[in-house]
């Protein structure tokens, strides 16, 4: 398509110029995918022939184009031809003709753009990590994003089969002798030096084994393998010991993708993890819903449940007596407000030893911060953070953990520096990129420094994207996007912070690193309403009372003068970006909607003094001018206090009994547990198209997409239903169905811990052999953090000092 591209515009200047101008009229300097094709299509309705154009490479290239940026008589376009894939043109007004530019090109023209002050030095720093990535392999379809280990499976194997002779098995015969559990060598002692003599080891234990039988456990046939030169590990019995065996066997004999994975699966070498998340408010209850403080904990605590169970599960399959350890590590908040964040340490609840570390931040001085810190402001404590958290790991574990799992871009700088220090497998969860959820905000970072620091957050992000040996997503659109929309991880592929640096390479979506593992929702709080025996009646009048009562416990604004309508049920942090201002908007401006329904929202506090954030406080004020202009008093309840998660639980399923909606209003949602929450409770769901519940949900069948920028539609789709299950009564049914059964066959934890479990034993083979290759991109990204992350962030920290100073009761003490 490109060079058709080309040879089109440069035979139809003459059409393709008008074009360009009313692009240039709009008068904007960037132009988003739907404007480009808007205008298009205006243009093309007053043209006599109108096909010519629109089926024209010209019109499918704007039809895969981001963005455009334009300056004087130039218009430049960033063009995704595919997923994963960008080319960049450039009209030029004065010749009329289109050319194929570079990404630096492209990056400097909008930098000039949005910067003109910053952007004048021919010498300007780039980052790019491509040069590193020549030797190692990489995926080409965009099917394959997201599906790592299977490629890595497949190349591991072939090149251990390619030098099976020479360093393959000798590399496999290495990896297996360094496993040991708090100095207890485990699967390979001293004995066996060469691959031959572990070939023969291999064939005398068979052969001894075989007299015994199957379910003979492993202290009964420890002393005759160790004897050959095997130690615990290799199964509880002497049936898997065997297997086990048999799979070493043949992958020594011809390595194969499916032997390789099985294998490596069975491998006792996680023992230890663990899982970082340092910004507050991280604890087991009283924590939900504040500013910053959302899924990220629900999906952690869940996940460690699934988790400690699938450890042990592994352990005891391979006939070791231990018990897995897993630490939450965060910080310490002195100033608690009535959670357990002061306390150092706290066992999570449905495990046997998971427990919460708590360390606090400090300032250069050493002095403990003591209150709540935004998110996006804890830059600057991280690396005394990760510090302190590397001694406290060493006390807990009495040694090196197996495996780092970061969480959000300062849980996952906390993961790089703490693997770089100690060597150990690092795994990064993003949670949610912030850079998706702001037009344009690499470009206009300085505008917004003063509040969200993303100068810090954007350089986190590249440096432990790049350092984590694997990443897991909850959803493919999250590294990739979809047809027509860019992914989250893809969008810092190029990008630029003018004044900075502008990163020319920053990640590859096609990088084998990259797999989708997706959250679930915890079964034993979140199930169908239908399931009345699982219910408690005593809380279903607690919120009888906080739906329905004039003076609730719980500060509300609003009550329903007609309780019998069904719900609109909507429940995030009050979050711009969650949007709750939409939906009472559309809701107030929809009649027939109004008409059907009463809405219920969750989130913030109806008092906006009592909110310590910036946009929670500003989201709440905008609340309260919408109930007056729309006049919404006797038709929307709004609780302004967070719930816990069983309340929350059966707020959904007391919708679904009224048969109402769940509504996701998000302007971009990441994943949206609450979404898969919603529909397992059988509550049918409109969710945002923009993010994860585009791939959660299937339009029509388990849900509903909504697109937030489009209010009036999204009003008119929900009034729509309701007037569908007035005329069709199984229609609510159906949909109600529908969520379960996508949730239950998609996203549980029991296929998480599974799969994360296997996860983790792949990347860290792959990390062992691979280990000296990636030296020089770890060198890089140090001098990368070191010269750039870190004075960010003493920016930062001499900016909070300075606060602190000129205000009493400042953010430090
Ligand atoms: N939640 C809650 N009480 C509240 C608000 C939210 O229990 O008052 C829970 C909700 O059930 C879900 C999580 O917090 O489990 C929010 O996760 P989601 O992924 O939807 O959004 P996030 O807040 O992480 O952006
Ligand atoms: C953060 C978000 O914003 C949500 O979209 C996710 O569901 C949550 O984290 C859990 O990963």
């Amino acid at each position: 398509m490109p060079d058709e591209l080309l040879e089109w515009t440069h035979h139809n200047r003459d059409l393709v110029y008008p074009l360009m101008r009313r692009y240039r009229a709009l008068g904007k300097d960037f132009l988003m995918r739907s404007d480009l094709i808007d205008e298009l299509e205006r243009y093309a309705a007053e043209l006599t022939d109108p096909e010519h154009l629109l089926g024209s490479p010209l019109a499918q290239a704007l039809t895969r184009t981001q963005e455009a940026a334009l300056q004087g008589e130039s218009v430049r376009f960033a063009l995704r031809p595919r997923i994963g894939r960008w080319r960049y043109y450039e009209y030029e007004g004065d010749s009329g003709e289109m050319s194929e530019i570079s990404a630096r090109h492209y990056l400097k023209f909008k930098e000039r753009i949005a910067a003109p002050d910053q952007s004048r030095n021919a010498w300007d720093l780039e980052i790019d990590l491509a040069p590193f990535d020549r030797e190692f392999p990489r995926m080409r379809e965009a099917r394959s994003i997201g599906k790592g280990v299977e490629f890595l499976n497949r190349r591991l194997s072939s090149r251990l089969f390619e030098t099976l002779e020479e360093t393959g098995a000798q590399r496999l015969l290495d990896f297996l002798r360094m496993h040991n559990h708090k100095g207890r060598q485990l699967l390979l002692n001293g004995h066996l030096e060469s691959t031959e003599e572990l070939r023969r080891a291999i064939r005398r234990a068979d052969a001894a084994l075989a007299r015994k039988s199957a379910d003979t456990p492993w202290h009964q046939v420890e002393p005759e393998l160790r004897a050959l030169g095997f130690e615990v590990g290799w199964g509880d019995t002497v049936a898997r010991i065997r297997e086990t065996l048999a799979l070493l066997s043949e992958l020594m004999e011809a390595p194969a993708a499916e032997t390789f994975e099985e294998f490596l699966a069975r491998i006792p070498m996680i023992f230890g993890v663990v899982i970082l998340s340092p910004h507050g408010w991280f604890g087991q209850a009283n924590v939900l819903g504040r500013p910053d403080t959302g899924g990220q904990i629900v999906y952690i605590l869940d996940q460690v449940r699934a988790l400690e169970r699938e450890m042990r599960q592994r352990i005891q399959r391979q006939g070791l007596d231990v018990e897995p350890k897993i630490l939450v590590v965060t910080r310490l908040i002195p100033d608690a407000q009535g959670t357990t964040c002061d306390q150092p340490r706290e066992r999570i609840v449905g495990t046997e030893h998971v427990e919460i570390v708590r360390v606090p931040f400090r300032t250069p001085g050493g002095e403990i911060v003591p209150e709540w810190i935004s998110r996006f402001e804890v830059w600057p404590y991280l690396e005394r953070f990760a510090l302190d958290v590397e001694r406290e790991i060493h006390a807990e574990l009495e040694g090196r953990p197996d495996l780092l799992i970061g969480n959000y871009s300062d849980g996952n700088l906390v993961a790089t520096l703490l693997s770089e220090r100690l060597g150990v497998t690092q795994c990064n969860i993003a949670h949610a990129l912030e850079k998706s959820k702001y037009l344009l905000s690499d470009l206009y970072w300085r505008q917004n420094d003063a509040t969200h620091h993303f100068g810090c957050q954007f350089t986190a992000d590249v440096i432990s994207m790049n350092t984590a040996d694997f990443i897991i997503t909850s959803t493919y659109q999250e590294i990739a996007g979809t047809d027509d929309t860019v992914g989250q991880y893809e969008s810092h592929a190029s990008f630029s912070m003018p004044g900075l640096y502008r990163v020319l390479n920053g990640i590859d979506v096609f990088d084998p690193k990259f797999n989708i593992v997706s959250p679930g929702a915890d079964t034993e709080t979140f199930f169908p309403f239908t399931e009345h025996e699982r219910r408690v009646e005593a809380l279903q009048k607690e919120l009888r009372g906080i739906l329905f009562d004039a003076d609730p416990p719980r500060p509300v604004r609003g009550t329903f003068a007609d309780p019998e309508k069904p719900i609109i049920f909507v429940m995030a942090r009050m979050d711009r970006i969650k949007n709750h201002t939409g939906i009472v908007e559309w809701f107030g401006a929809t009649p027939e909607l109004r008409e059907h329904a009463n809405l219920f929202l969750i989130g913030g506090h109806i008092d906006p003094r009592k909110s310590s954030d910036r946009e929670e406080g500003r989201q709440i004020e905008r609340m309260h001018a919408l109930f007056d202009q729309y006049d919404l008093e006797q038709q929307v309840r709004w609780v302004g206090s967070h719930v816990d998660k069983r309340l929350g639980a059966e707020f959904y399923r007391l919708a679904a009994d009224q048969r109402g909606i769940f509504v996701q209003p998000a302007l971009f949602e990441a994943f949206g547990l609450t979404v898969i929450e919603a529909m397992l409770s059988g509550l049918p769901t409109f969710a945002t198209r923009y993010g994860g519940p585009l791939e959660i949900i299937e339009d029509g069948v388990s849900g509903f997409h909504i697109d937030p920028n489009h209010g009036a539609e999204s009003g008119r789709k929900m009034a729509e239903f309701f007037q569908r299950c007035a005329a069709e009564p199984d229609y609510w049914d159906r949909i109600s169905a529908g969520g379960i059964e996508r949730v239950r066959s998609r996203y549980t934890w029991e296929l998480y811990a599974e799969k994360l479990m296997t996860l983790s034993r792949v990347y860290g083979f792959w990390r062992f052999v691979t280990d000296l290759a990636r030296e020089e991109n770890r060198r890089y990204l140090e001098m990368f953090y070191t010269l750039q992350y870190r004075p960010l962030a003493e920016a930062l920290e001499s900016e909070a000092a300075t606060v602190k100073r000129g205000a009493p009761g400042g953010r430090v003490s």
